[in-house]
């Protein structure tokens, strides 16, 4: 047994020691930069793992986390086998237990799960050139087609109202009357910029209620280090982080990568002159995106899609904006302040987006 495997507690290693892995343990590190979920790298004899305790303060029922992925997964295993590529590396691979679950429950009541970790693969944090981008919103696009006849009824709401915009407008309101941390006082600018939107955060749950566009199975989370890109080639191999697969929008998750990917700034970025809407990198993930998931689209859903990169990075905002508030209880942060930075980050983006609206529209036709 190697050094670090000295240093994690006796009682990560004994969750390991649930699953069924090939080999001995020879290491396991903290591992990723997700905001979420605690990850470790397990390394054995014969192979390299992710085992990771999901966060229940955000999951509030994580067995049926573990339920979505199983069945997402068990169809997407079945597509890609049909497609001719490789399921093992196409999609996540839950590690079964002893007893035959793909979960374990701790003394302290924290589930674990544990997956095959995908090798040769990169993972970014940052936006990287538009030809990776491009690749990148391919695999997401390539999600949502794989996944166009999955029966959406089959999925639980792993978190309600996730992307609903007015319900996440709602929950900073009620942060704000709460004031639970004491930390009003220094978010005067950033909450009138909201109250702007007041109207505006309505339009997709408008248009889903009209009948003007479908509700689809979608990721919802996907940010740029939620897919695996090839590590040869760039070309996307994975989309990761299933746990908030559920009913949602087209909107959702073109809008969620633009607000990750195409800021030339850092999520967390202090220098605010730095933000700014890359037009050419918005118009590489939507020519990847549409290239694979374009022809399932109705024609308002496309329409939609640079609303959905606004209103996903102001959802954003005010999601970090009311953990500030409320104490930093839902994102991990590294440093004082730093959801605060990130809600800024966010509002900015959201602001330069406006600037260039119409061209992003005009990029969503032509392309
Ligand atoms: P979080 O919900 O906290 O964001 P993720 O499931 O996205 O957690 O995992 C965190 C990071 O771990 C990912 O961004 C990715 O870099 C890495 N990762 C997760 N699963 C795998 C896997 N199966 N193979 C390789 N890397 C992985
Ligand atoms: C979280 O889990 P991670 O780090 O991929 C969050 C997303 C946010 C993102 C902001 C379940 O994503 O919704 O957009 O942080 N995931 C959850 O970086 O809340
Ligand atoms: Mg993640």
């Amino acid at each position: 047994m190697e050094s670090n495997l000295h240093q994690v507690q006796d009682s990560i290693r004994r969750i390991v020691e649930a699953f069924v892995v090939t080999g001995t343990v020879t290491d396991i590190c903290p591992y990723g930069n997700g905001h979420i979920n605690d990850t470790y790298l397990v390394t054995t004899s014969g192979k390299r793992y992710i085992l990771q305790r999901v966060n229940r303060y955000v999951f509030k029922e994580p067995v049926q986390v573990i339920r979505n992925i199983e069945l997402v997964t068990g169809y997407l295993r079945d597509v890609i086998a049909r497609e001719g590529g490789d399921p093992q590396r196409e999609t996540l691979t839950l590690i079964p237990t002893h007893s035959g679950e793909h979960y374990v429950v701790d003394a302290s009541g924290e589930l674990w799960r544990m997956y095959l970790f995908i090798e040769q693969t990169i993972s970014r944090d940052l936006p990287d050139t538009e030809a990776l981008f491009a690749l990148s919103g391919e695999a997401f696009g390539r999600f949502q087609r794989q996944l166009g006849g999955f029966d959406a009824s089959m999925l639980s709401e792993t978190i309600r109202d996730f992307h609903n915009t007015p319900a996440r407008y709602a929950q900073l309101m009620d942060a704000v009357e709460r004031n639970e941390a004491g930390r009003l006082c220094k978010v005067g600018e950033e909450l009138a910029f909201c109250r702007r939107y007041e109207r505006e955060v309505h339009t997709l749950t408008d248009a889903l209620e009209a009948g003007e566009i479908p509700l689809r199975v979608t990721h919802n989370d996907t940010k740029l280090n939620n897919v695996l890109l090839d590590a040869k080639t760039g070309r996307g191999v994975c989309v990761i982080d299933l746990d908030t697969v559920m009913p949602g929008l087209a909107a959702y998750d073109f809008g969620d990568s633009i607000r990750f990917g195409a800021n030339t700034a850092a999520e967390d970025e202090r220098d605010l002159n730095k933000v700014q809407i890359s037009l050419p990198m918005f118009e590489a993930f939507a020519r990847g995106y549409l290239s694979q998931a374009g022809d399932a689209l109705k024609l308002r859903e496309v329409e939609l899609l640079p609303m959905g990169a606004k209103l996903m990075t102001l959802e954003c905002g005010m999601r970090f904006l009311a953990d500030y508030l409320n104490g930093d209880k839902y994102f991990k942060i590294h440093r004082e302040g730093h959801n605060l930075d990130r809600a800024r980050t966010q509002f900015t983006l959201v602001s330069r987006m406006e600037a260039h609206f119409e061209e992003m529209c005009r990029i969503i036709s032509r392309v």
